[in-house]
């Protein structure tokens, strides 16, 4: 538990710019952490931003939308490898089960932000929404990393 927290303020501390997640909307006990993005490649190429979801309530919550002023669309992909051929398929409904986690990183699940409106610049922040269902949101302030980050840490 202290090792995220430090991760955290870590990451607020290199990039100058935290997660804030509006705790007084959010679901009961639903929080995100560790959110980030990489720089995009212009606009011509959909991003991906990466995060998350920590349930320490007694319900199950269920992701409904994500939006964000950058981008025309932001939908949950899941990458799969079949025969060696890696593709994405689009996730409609994400539960995250009550006292779990849902990880979105690299190579598997990750928000994919279609038709983007402005690039992602390294340095720079995506905010992104995050509903639910029942009516709750959280928004993130998503910090960008270079092109070939891997993690909000390396
Ligand atoms: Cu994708």
């Amino acid at each position: 538990m202290k090792r995220r927290w430090m991760m955290v303020l870590l990451a607020a501390a290199l990039t100058g710019a935290a997660a804030q997640a509006t705790a007084e909307q959010a679901p009961m006990g639903v929080s995100l952490e560790r959110p980030w993005a990489r720089a995009s490649i212009g606009t011509s190429r959909p991003a991906a931003a990466y995060l998350t979801i920590i349930n320490r309530g007694l319900e199950p919550a269920r992701l409904v939308d994500i939006t964000t002023p950058l981008a025309g669309r932001a939908e949950v992909h899941l990458t799969v490898k079949t025969d060696n051929v890696m593709r994405m398929e689009q996730v409609e409904r994400l539960d995250v089960p009550p006292g779990g986690r849902v990880v979105f990183e690299p190579g598997g699940l990750h928000i994919m932000l279609l038709d983007l409106r402005q690039p992602l610049t390294k340095g720079g922040t995506l905010p992104l929404t995050l509903r639910f269902s029942g009516g709750g949101s959280i928004d993130a302030s998503v910090p960008v990393f270079g092109p070939g980050a891997r993690g909000p840490d390396r």
